[in-house]
């Protein structure tokens, strides 16, 4: 086997390649697959990438090696054997090696050798490298396949030069064997590096101390040979075994529970703990509750868990606490796969020093000073981590169009399209770069999936003639905010983590991989393409084209339920009787999540017009009294009671700490137009008047309402004007249907998919009211009067036929004078503002909603 191939580089090519890694080979093969004229520039003297440097006692892959290995060639997966289940470095390297060599890779590979500067030429369309050696090569496309976890970060602790002892750091660990007997050794870092080496270097070290900043959640690897049951069922269906990995959560096949930790009873809880536990694999321990990366509480109930398995190990009680982690929700930092770490503190000659209680105040010549005491030490191992994700990235002097460095582009943070490419950077590639799934993922299957589509890219482009593409700063800005939805919806953001870049000092925080999951990741990546590449610009000698566009628009979570609604193939409601349609509705109210907790819940009942209403009050738990919100519940007039909205009225009881009294009104088509209205009216001037009695502050009425009970908000308040009372504070319409007219561009652009159709909207109107009264400002209040209305909030929903009438309704009041806040809620839907806890995207918005209210009242009582 040849260790180095070091020829000069060719002043010209069609494709560099930098970093000879799990993505630097296979990029190799796929671009001479299509006779593509590339070079591969690495730094390090073979190949290897990650598993080149980190060379460290116990270094192994934290992913089964059956799913950590390439699937593009069944015949290289047939005649390599993994002898372990988390085979070790020398065992990765070693893979890596037989790849380049039974590929033949080596022969275009420079190693030794450092890409110092590219900088891209507009003019020549193409990119301008330098090396480290003072050769100029130039190349059509460049791919940087730099790795993720590569640059390491340098000890940033004060004194580090000073030390005479020896310095490792595990990030470059030397080639021959270190020897750590009769040594006594300080580890300072307890990430994955540090819990992988610890264990090992305690068998050597007479002395091990171990300098803890931040304690880790770790599972035990329970390594051995490669798992049977994956074996099986590669054996008997190797290409299914891969394609299931490819279209996975993560890039492993395994299945997605529908347990929930808040609500499994306590023995399921344990079971599904225990067996996480058990089966040693860090994707088990992330999934033993469908919530918990979302959910703090059900998060909660395994991070307590886990505690309770480092206490139940470790013999000595203050260390055991010191090792429990509390900081950081569970999962929110990469967790660990260790082989007997914390058994490795019970060891008489291990030491914990807790730096959170005496932190680190220098490295002196001998070894380390904490607040607490000296450590004189022969060694310091440094498992401090890495500048991820971006560090790698930003390290080399890239500069792109008007002499933009990377660099500066992403001085705040970086800006990729689906984490391939950045705009500004024509023909540049990335191999999982930030906000593509990379990190959070299996990266071998990552690394597939993104030089597949770069190889099919640049065989589109050639086959068209194209010799240029850049993504557009439209669909890049859309790809960000994607990415950025994606994890707001998780508990990932609350931790200082290196996915937030917050281990790195003046390091922007932004979460950098996408948590989307490799499956929604993989489908987006295809439309992108299928689509005719949506929002890339591809330039070539016959001219440019663009299909400019964002690829994902909706909120995560709002798509979830959409899928989740389409897989069900539910009959349309408006094919149902409305007796079968309320039934429906009933019947998906029991199975949603409750809305949190209230003061207190009564029902009672008014007087309407033509007899008792039935109402549902929610008082706040402070002591009263509170401002006073008439509700009125969605459901296009014909569907919904006072039980229906129960969770968004909780929701706005506890956001606003204001008394919510949510009436039912008569329902069409039993009673048509104006039953709902007047009843909305009457109940209105009753709440009113009994304000005190109901708690309320005395004094003018707020009115609110979602959808149809919008309208009917929206009607009281142009009534109550116009009949001197009831006096109203202000008026909250949700979605609201403020006008008869189907014929606006939202019908037609949001009239399918996204749960209230054209149709069922039809539906409704034609149960309410009869064509000729739909005219009536009664039923249509954007064709009344509105100056002389109280102030207003509403709230449109990106993807809601109604979305234009809101827009429509809040421009007019604005128009005639009235105050109004629009609240423009980006990728929701008609129903997923009011799915409290089930669409968690919609708790900004409501929280919005709830702070835009206090304005109408005198003064703020946020509860
Ligand atoms: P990590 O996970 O970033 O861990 C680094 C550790 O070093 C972590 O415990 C840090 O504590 C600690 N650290 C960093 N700087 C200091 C200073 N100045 N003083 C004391 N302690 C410090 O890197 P790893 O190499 O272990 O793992 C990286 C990934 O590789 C891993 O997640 C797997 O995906 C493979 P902190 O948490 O910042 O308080």
């Amino acid at each position: 086997m040849a260790m180095s191939v070091n020829g000069s580089a060719p002043a010209e090519v069609d494709v560099v390649v930098v970093g000879a890694g799990f993505s630097g080979l296979y990029m190799l093969y796929r671009l001479r697959e299509q006779g593509l004229d590339a070079v591969v520039f690495d730094e390090a003297s073979d190949v290897g990438g990650t598993w080149y440097w980190n060379r460290y006692p116990g270094a192994r892959c934290d992913v089964p090696t059956v799913d950590y290995a390439f699937s593009f060639d069944p015949r290289l997966e047939r005649d390599w054997t993994w002898s372990e289940k988390y085979a070790t470095q020398p065992e990765i390297l070693a893979y890596l090696q037989h790849v380049a060599d039974r590929y033949d890779l080596r022969r275009d590979i420079r190693f030794g050798t450092r890409v110092s500067a590219a900088a891209w030429d507009e003019a020549a369309r193409r990119w301008r490298l330098r090396t480290g050696h003072g050769d100029e090569v130039t190349c059509q496309y460049y791919v940087m396949a730099s790795g993720c976890l590569s640059l390491p970060k340098t000890p940033d602790i004060e004194g580090v030069d000073r030390y005479r002892g020896e310095v490792y750091l595990t990030g470059r660990w030397p080639h021959d064997r270190v020897d750590f007997s009769g040594k006594r050794v300080a580890v300072v870092g307890t990430g994955s590096s540090g819990i992988q080496c610890i264990p090992l270097i305690a068998r050597e070290a007479t002395r091990l101390t171990v300098f803890q900043r931040t304690p880790n959640f770790s599972v035990p690897a329970h390594n051995g040979p490669p798992p049977a049951d994956r074996l099986a069922r590669l054996a008997a269906d190797r290409d299914g075994y891969r394609e299931a990995a490819r279209w996975s959560r993560g890039g492993i096949p395994m299945e997605i529970t529908d347990v929930s930790g808040v609500t499994a009873p306590e023995d399921v809880r344990r079971q599904r703990f225990e067996a996480a536990w058990q089966a040693g694999e860090l994707f088990a321990i992330l999934g033993v509750f469908n919530d918990q990366g979302i959910n703090p509480v059900s998060n909660e109930l395994v991070a307590e868990m886990i505690r309770e398995k480092i206490r139940a190990i470790v013999g000595d009680a203050d260390t055991a606490d010191a090792l429990c982690p509390k900081d950081h929700p569970f999962g929110t930092k990469r967790p660990c796969l260790d082989s007997g770490y914390f058994e490795t503190f019970n060891l008489p000659h291990v030491r914990l020093v807790d730096l959170r209680r005496t932190p680190i105040v220098a490295i002196t010549e001998d070894g380390i000073d904490t607040t607490g005491e000296s450590f004189e030490v022969d060694a310091i191992v440094f498992a401090t981590g890495f500048d991820a994700m971006t560090g790698p990235l930003v390290s080399v002097s890239v500069s792109g169009m008007d002499g933009v460095t990377l660099k500066d582009k992403w001085e705040h943070g970086p800006a990729t399209y689906l984490g391939l490419m950045t705009a500004g950077f024509p023909n540049l590639f990335m191999i999982t770069g930030p906000q593509s799934p990379s990190v959070l993922s299996n990266m071998v299957v990552s690394i597939e999936q993104h030089i597949d589509w770069i190889a099919d890219c640049l065989r589109r482009l050639r086959e068209d003639k194209i010799d240029r593409i850049e993504p557009t700063p439209l669909a890049e800005a859309g790809w960000v905010r994607h990415s950025q939805d994606c994890a707001d919806i998780t508990l990932y953001p609350r931790a200082n983590s290196w996915y937030m870049g917050a281990n790195v000092p003046g390091k922007p925080r932004v979460f950098l991989p996408y948590i989307g999951g490799v499956d929604a990741y993989r489908r987006a990546c295809q439309e992108v393409t299928e689509n005719g590449f949506v929002g890339f610009r591809l330039d070539g000698p016959a001219g440019s084209r663009c299909n400019d566009g964002v690829i994902r628009r909706l909120q995560p979570d709002v798509a979830m339920v959409l899928d989740l609604m389409a897989s069900l193939e539910l009959p349309p409601m408006e094919t149902m009787s409305v007796a079968d349609a309320r039934a429906f509705i009933e019947a998906l109210a029991a199975e949603r999540p409750p809305g949190p907790d209230v003061g207190e819940i009564t029902d009672g009942v008014l007087p309407g017009p033509a007899g008792d209403l039935g109402y549902r009050l929610y008082r706040p738990p402070s002591a009263g009294p509170h401002p006073l919100i008439a509700y009125f519940h969605g459901g296009g007039w014909v569907l919904g009671s006072q039980d229906s909205d129960d969770p968004f009225c909780r929701d706005l009881c506890a956001r606003t700490g204001a008394v919510i009294v949510s009436v039912n009104y008569r329902h069409a088509p039993e009673h048509r137009f104006p039953a709902a209205a007047d009843d909305a009216f009457a109940a209105a001037g009753w709440i009113a008047a009994n304000a005190a009695a109901l708690g309320g502050i005395p004094g003018p009425l707020t009115v609110a309402g979602w959808s149809a009970g919008g309208n009917l908000a929206a009607v009281v308040c142009q009534l109550a004007r116009d009949a001197g009372g009831p006096e109203i504070a202000g008026q909250l319409l949700l979605t609201p249907v403020t006008d008869a007219d189907l014929g606006r561009p939202s019908y037609s652009a949001n009239g399918e998919g996204f749960v209230l159709t054209a149709a069922l909207m039809r539906w409704f109107w034609d149960h309410y009211a009869r064509e000729p009264d739909r005219a009536q400002p009664k039923a249509s209040p954007l064709r009344g009067t509105l100056a002389g209305l109280p102030p207003a909030v509403v709230v449109t929903a990106e993807f809601d036929p109604l979305s234009d009438e809101g827009g429509a309704y809040a421009e007019a009041l604005a128009s005639a004078g009235v105050p109004v806040r629009h609240i423009r809620a980006r990728g929701h839907v008609h129903t997923s503002l009011t799915m409290v806890d089930a669409v968690i995207s919609g708790a900004p918005v409501r929280a919005e909603m709830a702070e835009a209210l206090g304005s109408f009242w005198p003064e703020p009582v946020l509860g």
